[in-house]
């Protein structure tokens, strides 16, 4: 029986999930830690993944099960190493798996990997989506079938370095008083397999209607993004990265602009957090990880869960881990 805040698998290391309803039961597409020696650093080397294994849940308290590996990376011919934070989407009948790795240049890329069934096997694309850079994609299907994916994470994931648009070793983040870097969109092609537009950059706005400060740590994105809609308004979710936070902003638009409106998940056990939040039946549940498994191992971290209430002003209630 799968308990809320514990583990949900203990095999294997499990990391950033993102959790679905799919054909009636609950997939989660988590990044898989491995055990090994890589140096501990910010430009995150200690993630050191190679393939993905699928979650499964009948229902919130069902066990967890390993479908086991569904994609690995000798089987993606431009990825060099990293396999890092996936998500999965549904449309016109195929799923869809997209993942953030190195490419041969070591340069942070999105690929996408198709099957007929949730829990694979993902049968990848030659190469990644024309125009991808950076970590951590999400993705929307609209209430349309309008799909939108969302992407970006700073130092490791190297999103400070696309400033320009263009790729630059050196770039670094804003001085702290300007605008902070902000996340990225872009509308998915009807086949799901490359960007139908160009990639636009997401602006998080304060009380005041201001773009969010680069200094403003506790609130400025940082990776890991996640969007839902809930009563017609679209929330955007990250985590702050240095701050250790999931917070929230809400918009009219899947585009946003978005403004912020508070925090969903204080720190848990290790350095990053990552969530995805999805409704199962009337109720809505956060998924998370933290590195409890481990003893407090940051590469070695575990996929959690639990439920998430919103206020009736729709404001979502903090968690505490
Ligand atoms: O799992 C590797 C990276 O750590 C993810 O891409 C980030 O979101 C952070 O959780």
């Amino acid at each position: 029986m799968a308990k809320q805040k514990q583990p949900l698998v203990k095999n294997i290391y499990t990391a950033d999930p993102s959790a679905h309803v799919f054909e009636g039961k609950i997939y989660i597409y988590p990044s898989h830690d491995l055990q090994h020696e890589c140096e501990d650093n910010d430009n995150g080397d200690q993630y050191n993944m190679e393939d993905y294994h699928i979650l499964c849940m009948d229902n919130v308290d069902s066990e967890c099960v390993d479908c086991g590996e569904v994609l690995h990376m000798d089987e993606v011919p431009w990825v060099s190493k990293q396999m890092w934070a996936p998500d999965a989407a549904y449309k016109n009948g195929k799923y869809y798996l997209f993942f953030p790795a190195r490419d041969k240049e070591g340069i942070f890329r999105i690929g996408v990997a198709v099957s007929d069934k949730p829990a694979g096997k993902f049968i990848p694309e030659k190469n990644y989506i024309e125009g991808s850079f950076s970590i951590d994609p999400a993705v929307l299907v609209d209430d349309d079938n309008e799909a939108y994916i969302y992407f970006g994470g700073l130092w490791g994931g190297q999103l400070e370095k696309w400033k320009t648009g263009v790729f630059d070793e050196n770039a670094t983040e804003p001085d702290m008083d300007k605008n902070a870097v902000g996340p990225r969109v872009a509308r998915l092609r009807e086949d799901m397999l490359g960007f139908a537009e160009d990639v636009k950059e997401i602006v998080i706005l304060d009380e005041n209607g201001e773009p969010l400060k680069a200094g403003d740590e506790d609130r400025r994105y940082f990776e890991g993004p996640w969007m839902h809609k809930y009563q017609g308004k679209y929330y955007f979710s990250y985590s702050t990265g240095t701050t250790h936070k999931i917070v929230y902003a809400v918009g009219d638009d899947p585009m946003g602009p978005f403004q912020y409106k508070g925090v969903i998940l204080e720190p848990v056990l290790g350095w990053t957090t990552h969530h995805s939040i999805v409704q199962v039946g009337e109720k809505w549940y956060l998924f998370y990880h933290d590195c409890e498994l481990s003893g407090g191992v940051n590469s070695m971290r575990c996929v959690k869960y639990c439920e998430l209430q919103y206020n009736e002003d729709g404001t979502i209630q903090t968690i505490k881990p």
